[in-house]
C-alpha cells in the first residue's frame, strides 16, 4: 500500500518550528585482531553510538547553474521540468503522454515504513525530509556555444517533436552565459562550438564565474545555489607537486596562469570560493588534491564523479548480486556507442582514457568483498570499449558480456543489450544530485562526546548511488555496489528523523 507522508512519533524525535531533532543510536562493530595464547584471532565487538542529528525544514529558493547548459543533458534537464512544472502533456505515436520523473530516486521511488494490517507499506522517498521540490527550482548556467535552450534541445534530438514545440517558448529566452574554454582540455573536433567563451587569465575567469554566481542569485532572488558540471569530458589534468597538490600550490598556479588547472578545476575554484556546493558529473580528476583541501578548509561541499546512469548501474547491480551468490565475474566486456556530441568528444583518446578509468573501477569493492573467489590482487578481465556513430545520435547502444565461473569448474556467459536515449536517464540523475546536495547541507550531526554539531564531511559521500567514481574523503572506503548506496542514504536519511535502517528482516511476522 502506498501512503503520501508520514510523521514519526517518539520520545527520540522532537519537530520544532525550525528543525528536525532526532537521536539515533547507531549499531555498529568494532574489530580487534588480538594475539590470543600465540594466535591471532579476529574479534568482533558489537557497539552502539548514540548520535544527534537535526535538520532546518526551511526549503529554500534553489537555482541550479550547470556548466554545459546548452548539451544534450542540460537542454533536457531543463526542458523536463519545464514540462513537469508547466503540466505537459503530448503525443506520441502510442499515446498522450504526461510529463514525469521517472528514473529519479528522490522523485519517484518509495521507501517502505513498515507494515499495516498484514500489507506492507510504502512512502514517496522525497517524504523522508524536506526538499525543494523539482518544479521550483530556477536554472541557469554556461556553454561555450551561445545556442539557446529551445534550439539546444532540438540539437539534441532527444525530446518527442510535439513537446518541443510546446517547450520552445519557455526556453527561447534561456540563453546560456559564456564558458571558460581551453582546447586543450577536450577533444579537437568540440572547437567549432565553442563561440561563447571567457577571455582573459584563468584568475581572471575565475573572478568572472564568480560574478556570474553572485549576479544569477540576486536576479533570481535565490537563497540557495548548486553548481554542476554536465559539460564535455575532460583530459586528465596532470596532478604535479608544486602545481596543484596542495591549496597553496593551486593557488600560487592560478596566479601564475598555469595552463594545466583545467576548466572544470577553475569553475570548482571559483564555487569553493564562493561557498557554493560543485558536482561533477564527468570522469576527469577536477579535484585535484588542492581543490580537495581547499573544499574541506572551507568547508564547501563537493561531489562527483561522472553519473551513474545506465551500463555501470546494471553493472554495480549485477556484479555485487554474482559476487553475492558465490559466483566468480572473471571477464566482463562492456562495449557502447553512441552518436550524440558526448560521443563524438569521447572519440578523442585522451578524453575517452577518462572515461574508461571511471568506467572500469566500478566492481572493485565487489570483487575484495569475497577472498573465497578471489586472490588477493586478483581481478577478473575487464575492457570497456566506447564508440562514436553519429546515426543513433542520443540513443546509446550498450552491450555486456559477462562470464563467471559457476559450480564444478562451469562457465556461465550472461549478455545484455541496452538500447535508450542517454540524456532521458542522466537528466533525473542531474536533478537527484542537486536535490540531495542542497539537502545535505541542512542536516547537521554529532555523535557523543563530540562538543558541536557539524555538517557532513565536505566531500559528499552520500551522492555515491548517482555516480560512477564516487569520490570520497582521503582514507574512506570507496562503495559502488548500488544497493548498497542506496541503503546508505535512505538510512542516513532515515537516522535524521529517528527511524532505524531498513533491515528487511520483517521479524514480527516470522
Ligand atoms: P553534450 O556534449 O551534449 O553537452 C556538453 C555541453 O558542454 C556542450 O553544450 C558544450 O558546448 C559544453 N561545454 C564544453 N566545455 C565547456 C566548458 N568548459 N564550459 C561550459 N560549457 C562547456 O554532452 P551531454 O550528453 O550533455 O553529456 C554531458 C557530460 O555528462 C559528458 O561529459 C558526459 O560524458 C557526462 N555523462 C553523461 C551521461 C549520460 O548518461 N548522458 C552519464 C555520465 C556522464
Ligand atoms: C559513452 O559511454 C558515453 C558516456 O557518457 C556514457 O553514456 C555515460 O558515461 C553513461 O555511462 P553508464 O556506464 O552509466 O551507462
Amino acid at each position: 500500500m502506498f501512503i503520501e507522508s508520514f510523521k514519526v512519533e517518539s520520545p527520540n524525535v522532537k519537530y520544532t518550528e525550525n528543525e528536525i531533532q532526532s537521536v539515533y543510536n547507531y549499531e555498529t562493530t568494532e574489530l580487534v585482531h588480538e594475539n590470543k595464547n600465540g594466535t591471532y584471532q579476529w574479534v568482533v565487538k558489537p557497539k552502539t553510538v548514540k548520535y544527534e542529528f537535526k535538520t532546518d525544514i526551511h526549503v529554500p529558493k534553489l537555482g541550479v547553474l550547470l556548466v554545459g547548459w546548452g548539451g544534450n543533458n542540460g537542454s533536457t534537464l531543463t526542458g523536463g521540468v519545464m514540462a513537469n512544472k508547466e503540466g505537459i502533456s503530448w503525443a506520441t505515436k502510442d499515446k498522450v503522454q504526461q510529463a514525469n520523473y521517472f528514473g529519479s530516486l528522490t522523485q519517484a521511488s518509495t521507501i517502505r515504513v513498515g507494515s499495516y494490517n498484514g500489507e506492507e507499506i510504502y512512502a514517496p522517498f522525497k517524504s523522508l525530509l524536506p526538499m525543494v521540490n523539482p518544479n521550483d527550482i530556477v536554472f541557469g548556467g554556461w556553454d561555450i556555444s551561445d545556442m539557446n535552450l529551445a534550439d539546444a534541445m532540438a540539437r539534441a534530438k532527444v525530446f518527442d517533436i510535439d513537446l518541443q514545440k510546446q517547450l520552445r517558448p519557455y526556453m527561447e529566452s534561456m540563453v546560456p552565459l559564456p564558458g571558460i574554454y581551453d582546447p586543450d582540455f577536450i577533444a579537437a573536433n568540440q572547437g567549432e562550438r565553442a563561440n561563447n567563451v571567457i577571455k582573459g587569465t584563468k584568475k581572471e575567469q575565475v573572478q568572472q564565474v564568480i560574478k556570474d554566481i553572485r549576479e544569477f542569485k540576486e536576479k533570481n532572488k535565490v537563497d540557495k545555489v548548486v553548481v554542476l558540471w554536465t559539460a564535455n569530458t575532460e583530459r586528465y589534468s596532470n596532478v604535479i607537486v608544486g602545481l596543484n597538490d596542495t591549496v597553496e600550490s593551486l593557488m600560487a598556479s592560478l596566479e601564475k596562469n598555469e595552463s594545466e588547472i583545467s576548466p572544470s578545476t577553475l569553475y570548482a575554484i571559483a564555487c569553493v570560493l564562493e561557498n557554493v556546493p560543485f558536482i561533477n558529473g564527468s570522469p576527469q580528476n577536477t579535484f585535484v588534491p588542492g581543490l580537495i583541501d581547499l573544499a574541506i578548509q572551507r568547508n564547501c561541499l563537493i561531489g562527483g564523479d561522472d553519473f551513474k546512469s545506465g551500463q555501470t548501474k546494471m553493472k554495480s547491480v549485477l556484479v555485487d548480486f554474482l559476487v553475492g551468490a558465490g559466483i566468480k565475474p572473471t571477464s566482463i566486456v562492456s562495449y557502447n556507442h553512441l552518436g550524440n556530441n558526448d560521443g563524438m568528444n569521447l572519440s578523442a583518446p585522451q578524453t575517452f582514457r577518462s572515461k574508461e578509468i571511471s568506467k572500469s573501477n566500478v566492481v572493485d569493492d565487489m570483487v575484495s568483498s569475497n577472498g573465497i573467489l578471489y586472490e588477493p590482487g586478483e581481478h577478473p578481465d575487464h575492457v570497456v570499449v566506447i564508440k562514436y556513430v553519429p546515426y543513433v545520435g542520443d540513443s546509446k547502444r550498450a552491450m555486456d558480456e559477462y562470464t563467471s565461473e559457476i559450480f564444478m569448474g562451469g562457465k556461465n556467459t550472461i549478455v545484455l543489450h541496452n538500447t535508450c536515449e542517454d540524456s532521458l536517464l542522466a537528466a533525473p540523475i542531474i536533478l537527484d544530485l542537486v536535490l540531495l546536495a542542497e539537502l545535505s547541507t541542512r542536516i547537521q550531526f554529532k555523535a557523543d562526546g563530540e562538543g558541536k554539531f557539524h555538517s557532513f564531511h565536505p566531500v559528499a559521500t552520500i551522492l555515491s548511488y548517482l555516480t560512477k567514481a564516487p569520490l570520497v574523503p582521503p582514507g574512506t572506503p570507496v562503495v559502488n555496489a548500488l544497493s548498497k548506496q542506496r541503503a546508505m542514504l535512505e538510512n542516513i536519511l532515515r537516522a535524521s528523523i529517528g527511524l532505524a535502517p531498513e533491515n528487511n528482516m520483517i521479524l514480527e511476522y516470522k
